[in-house]
């Protein structure tokens, strides 16, 4: 995240790129509170599609995972904007979807919409 967000240096991130917040020189006994650093960590959503051949809806021994599945996410922003993240099933069933839109940090809700024929 940018520093310097939200115009209250009481309670923005300063640091910038590396982690690094701007040189501050401070006079005899002055005390500056205000350098805090706010770290996001991203997110991700999956994780498996498989043949459910007893129809029970969990994931038993013997059932295998279904490969080349397309996965759908659809979902908004905590401002409103839309946010769409495709992705298709590894070999064994597996999937992860993250968005690598660093500026679109706040995944507000989200569907998955999974289809096989
Ligand atoms: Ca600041
Ligand atoms: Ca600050
Ligand atoms: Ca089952």
């Amino acid at each position: 995240m940018a520093p310097d967000q939200g115009g209250n240096d009481a309670l923005d991130s300063d640091a910038g790129v590396g982690g690094m917040t701007p040189n501050e020189v401070l006079t005899s006994g002055e005390n500056n509170t205000t350098y805090d650093a706010g770290f996001y960590q991203q997110g991700s959503i999956g994780d498996y599609v498989w043949e459910d051949t007893d129809g029970d809806g969990v994931q038993d021994g013997t059932e295998a995972g279904i490969g080349g599945v397309p996965v759908t996410l659809t979902g908004t922003t905590g401002d409103g904007q839309p946010v769409t993240l495709t992705t298709t099933t590894a070999p064994y069933g597996s999937y992860e979807l993250q968005d690598s839109n660093r500026a679109r940090t706040n995944l507000r809700s989200a569907r998955l919409r999974v289809t096989h024929l």
